[in-house]
């Protein structure tokens, strides 16, 4: 019997994406196999143990991080189908390779999953507009729920679900998480769409709201560590809520002040940071690009990070930041 191996990304658009295909396409307990992380480990296709005629699915982790793994699977038979909007550039025609990618700003990996799979549906569509929440796309998020004619307050629904799926992607290793992202799709595929889950009052989301409105809070109490009328940069401690809270204080800075580059910093090896940039959304380009001049750099238009910059370039990529996005 041939396996579907899921691999996601441990955040909200990863988790999201992979609800809304497993939606409409089910797979039984016995034939499935996930495989996610936090979400800053992206090469995850390497850990696919496959065998000729399963079925590998990589959702929202770039393909080219993950190029060389898949490149493995397919020259051994292996079913290959990838939906991602980052950096693709070494996305070749296979006969057993199946791709979906749209590198836009706009767009994310479960938006990307419901317009091929999902054919219009209203359920889907909405765990799409809460994966777009999550990943601070805004804007589109409410284009899409225009188009469902959502109310204020459910779209408020969809933003907080959003909001704390993506926050619990943040850690540097799973233990930092307060759920592992494969239980977390494990409870959100038994819904029908996010509104039956947030009126379940599912005890997962109530813990993550707790957790965060605690962390979020001491986010907003930090004085930054440099702000100017062209960027906002954030050094937090060294602490788990700091590792928790980092990308969601960075998209929610972008909102506030959406003329300013946000660059956010947390402790992560020892002598080394974890760096999140947003673009200003007023200049919504260039932050992977530039956050891939460094090593462990990498990212997509509007929002990018580097893994394990040494503390004493910190300086160097603030004036990087600041040079880019100067009068945007
Ligand atoms: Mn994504």
């Amino acid at each position: 019997m041939s396996r579907y191996i899921d691999v996601f990304n441990g955040d909200a658009d990863g988790i999201l994406a992979l609800v809304i295909l497993r939606r409409v396409y089910p797979v039984g307990a016995e034939q499935h196999t996930l495989i996610s992380d936090v979400k800053r480990h992206i090469q995850l296709v390497e850990r696919v143990q496959a065998e000729p005629g399963d079925k590998v699915t990589v959702l929202d982790l770039s393909y080219d991080a993950n190029a060389k793994a898949i490149d493995r699977l397919l020259a051994k038979g292996v079913e290959v189908l990838c939906c991602d909007h980052h950096q693709a550039r070494h996305a070749l025609p296979h006969p057993k390779l199946t791709t979906v990618i749209d590198e836009s700003a706009n767009c994310c990996t479960a938006l990307l999953v419901f317009r091929e799979f999902a054919g219009g549906n209203k359920a889907l569509h909405c765990w799409a507009i809460a994966a777009l929440f999550g990943d601070g796309l805004m804007a589109q998020a409410n284009a899409e729920a225009d188009e469902l004619g959502l109310a204020h307050a459910q779209r408020a629904e969809l933003c907080e679900l959003g909001t704390l799926l993506n926050y619990n992607g943040y850690g540097r290793n799973l233990a930092d998480l307060m759920i592992p992202p494969t239980a977390l799709f494990a409870q959100l595929i038994n819904f029908e769409d996010p509104f039956e889950l947030i009126a379940a009052q599912n005890a997962s989301v109530v813990k993550l709201r707790e957790q965060f409105n605690a962390d979020i809070q001491r986010a907003q109490n930090e004085i930054p560590y440099l702000e100017n009328e062209s960027l906002i940069v954030l050094l937090l401690p060294d602490a788990d809520w700091a590792r928790r809270i980092s990308g969601t204080i960075a998209n929610q800075l972008m909102e506030q002040q959406p003329n300013k580059a946000v660059l956010v910093a947390t402790p992560w090896q020892v002598g080394e940071l974890l760096v999140s940039l947003r673009a200003p959304r007023t200049n919504n380009e260039g932050a992977g690009e530039l956050c891939s001049q460094f090593p462990g750099g990498g990212g997509r238009a509007g929002a990018g990070g580097i893994t394990g910059l040494p503390n004493e370039r910190f300086d160097e990529v603030v004036a990087q930041v600041e040079a880019r996005y100067r009068g945007s």
